[in-house]
């Protein structure tokens, strides 16, 4: 349920938390799923380690998501989530990518940024893009939860963050089952993960409004038989059908 409370706090904080969206089972079966995506992305070599990404290989990260299982798309198109993401982006979006961060005992922190950042060049005047993180595991502070600058959505330009953005940043803290609602345009990072042994298993599901050039390209990435069980909702929104970069046009899938 999204709340006009969770709406102000995403235009006030630039995030809501919405609780108990994955219920005990929903998380078993998730968590499985993204193990046994983990390994069958490495089978197929796709690594799982990025170091452009990360200090080192205790982040697990797994790409093309939609295409390791079908319960990825389910969440993708959650209307959780998608109630949300309608809302911020005008009901005029598509999907950038779908990935997992497993941060293991021993992970550090990547380099700080926005989402928002990442695919459009300054200024950032406007909500463009959002993140949807599904919570895995409990996320705190020890097992590196991801770290927010308060008030960074406002910030337009690289030169409106601090010299050392990670000293003022918090960690998003959150139970298994919810889903983190962030705006594209607040800055964050990875948290360390200084436990023995708690994973901390995150998915972003990455929307951004339908001009913006999405950061996974579907239409390699998914196998015909994966797109052939996709809903023609989903596969325009992955960017699969005529209207890749627009918002869709009356009579035009
Ligand atoms: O894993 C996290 O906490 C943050 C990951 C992230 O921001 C990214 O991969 O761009």
């Amino acid at each position: 349920m999204f709340s006009d409370g969770d709406k102000s706090a995403l235009q006030d904080n630039g995030f809501c938390i919405l609780p108990q969206v994955l219920d005990a089972r929903a998380l078993a079966q998730a968590r499985e799923s993204l193990n046994i995506a983990a390994e069958e992305s490495r089978r197929r070599g796709i690594p799982t380690y990025i170091s452009d990404l990360d200090p080192n290989d205790a982040n697990v990260r797994v790409f093309n998501l939609l295409d390791l299982d079908p319960l990825f798309a389910e969440l993708i198109a959650h209307p959780s989530a998608t109630e949300a993401v309608r809302w911020l982006l005008e009901d005029d979006f598509i999907i950038s990518n779908f990935t997992a961060n497993i941060a293991k005992p021993g992970s550090r922190s990547m380099a700080v940024h926005s989402d928002l950042a990442i695919v459009i060049p300054e200024p950032w005047h406007a909500p463009w893009s959002v993140n949807v993180i599904w919570c895995l595991d409990d996320v705190h502070a020890d097992n590196g939860a991801t770290l927010y600058l308060p008030g960074s959505h406002r910030f337009e330009r690289a030169k409106d963050l601090p010299a050392n953005p990670k000293q003022a940043m918090v960690p998003f803290e959150a139970e298994a089952g919810s889903i983190i609602i962030m705006e594209g345009r607040l800055w964050h990072t990875s948290g360390e993960n200084r436990t023995q042994a708690q994973d901390r298993a995150l998915l972003f599901g990455y929307y951004v409004r339908s001009f913006i050039r999405p950061q996974w390209n579907f239409n390699v990435g998914l196998s015909e038989a994966t797109k052939a069980q996709l809903s023609p909702q989903l596969g325009r929104w992955l960017g699969l059908g005529l209207t890749a970069n627009v918002k869709p046009l009356d009579g035009i899938d």
